[in-house]
């Protein structure tokens, strides 16, 4: 598991391997007093470089020291469904009759956004010629944050389910203030909505820390939904407290073969501090489930298959995500698939905060594409405080890399025999 919660548990097995106990106490203890104290180590048993809060931004704890923290539910990390959310690890269900039931834990988590491309990496990874020594690009620094997720992770697991399917989900909250589930784009009845607050005419208040509550409704619709917290959202929110839900449509119009569920977020962090601001317009991190490159994975698929990728937005602004080497079509928003008859081409689309949007292609083209958020400044770390330079790709950016079918083929030849379809068939 990618990431670490502040548990009792954590602070156990870190005792027992040696390492990162020193780190959870102290990391506890610096977020128990509103981070006025640097913790010293990091998950790691590295020494931190940037545990220090700042007071005037922070003025709020971001774990609760007298919580007892759950570990995941067991079904964290069982594959179910046939959704692909690189970088973090699905989430299963168990069957209550003909209910599908599914257990959420709103914790505070460590996430490593990036581990970084160092120096010593670059002279195994790359390939600098001769003649281009004193161009190579700068290192990419490794980054971790302080955050709230769900299970273990932030963003929260995709959830996957089917048009038809009536579902539960057991909600826990180990934030230290209050906080709900808000379904996000679904049709439901109104009480099961999660938006919550202390209004007469909201349905309900918001679930108080250690408590639980459940949320049961049918599935009326399909597309890529997601979930969000239904309280104080402008915090909650902006400190990863997300995820998706995957509703499959019961009748699969046309079926593909790899579908791909990426999350889109935005972080503002003050250097050296591992604190998301949330109150900050000026972003420094852009992520794709969490992660930035060179950590996020790139998509694996072979040549000739048909490629879904889902892609829903819970940050502040607006992500033109663009492929190479491929048009694609737009199939679907949150309100579900678009009728064939009013699908458009492109190459690249724009997701606005709140939005969806399923991409779907033939990857009939080798190679390892490039596949980006093409705010340039979405695809760079830190970038109101790095230098330029050489700039290694970072944010949101990774490749699909389209395995060619004959594995002699070399797609970076500048002889490899370029065979295209008819134009019926690129799609
Ligand atoms: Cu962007």
């Amino acid at each position: 598991m990618p990431d670490s919660i502040y548990t009792r548990r954590k602070f156990l097995l870190s005792a027992l391997t040696g390492a990162g106990a020193l780190y959870t106490t102290a990391a506890t203890q610096a977020l128990a007093q509103n981070g006025s104290k640097p913790a010293s180590m990091n998950e790691h048993g590295k020494k931190a470089h940037s545990m220090r809060m700042d007071p005037l931004v922070d003025q709020f704890p971001r774990t609760d020291p007298k919580m007892r923290f759950s570990r995941p539910p067991e079904t964290m990390g069982k594959q179910m469904g046939s959704v692909l959310t690189p970088g973090l690890p699905p989430l299963g269900y168990e069957r209550d009759g003909n209910v599908k039931v599914f257990r959420l834990i709103a914790q505070p988590v460590e996430r490593t956004l990036t581990r970084g491309l160092s120096r010593a990496q670059m002279q195994k990874e790359l390939i600098i010629p001769k003649g281009y020594e004193q161009f190579r690009p700068r290192t990419s620094q490794p980054k971790s944050m302080l955050a709230w997720g769900f299970n273990g992770v932030c963003p929260g697991p995709t959830l996957e389910a089917t048009e038809g399917d009536r579902v539960r989900i057991i909600y826990r909250n180990e934030l230290p203030e209050p906080s709900s589930i808000h379904w996000h784009g679904f049709e439901l009845p109104f009480y099961q909505d999660g938006a919550t607050g202390y209004f007469p005419f909201e349905a309900r208040r918001p679930t108080l820390p250690g408590e639980e509550a459940v949320y049961e409704f049918d599935l009326i619709q399909s597309g890529t939904l997601m979930y969000h917290t239904g309280f104080n959202v402008m915090k909650q929110e902006g400190l990863g407290v997300g995820g998706l839900f995957v509703v499959h449509p019961r009748q699969k119009e046309r079926p593909v073969d790899r579908d791909f569920a990426i999350l889109l977020q935005q972080w503002t962090f003050h250097p050296g501090n591992p604190n998301p601001n949330v109150t900050v317009m000026e972003p420094s991190f852009a992520t794709f489930n969490g992660l930035t490159s060179p950590t996020f994975p790139m998509l694996q698929v072979n040549q000739g298959e048909r490629v879904r990728i889902r892609f829903g937005n819970l940050s502040l602004m607006y992500h033109p995500i663009h492929l190479h080497g491929h048009v694609f079509e737009l199939v679907g928003t949150t309100g579900g698939p678009i009728p064939p008859g009013a699908r458009w081409k492109d190459v690249t689309v724009t997701i606005g905060p709140g939005e969806s949007r399923d991409i779907e292609f033939r990857a009939w083209n080798p190679g390892t594409w490039r596949l980006h958020c093409h705010v340039l400044h979405h695809i760079m770390n830190q970038m109101p405080n790095m230098p330029m330079g050489i700039a290694p790709p970072e944010g949101m950016f990774t490749h699909l890399h389209v395995k060619p079918s004959d594995p002699s083929y070399d797609p970076r030849s500048p002889e490899a025999p370029w065979i295209y379809p008819r134009k019926a068939e690129r799609i």
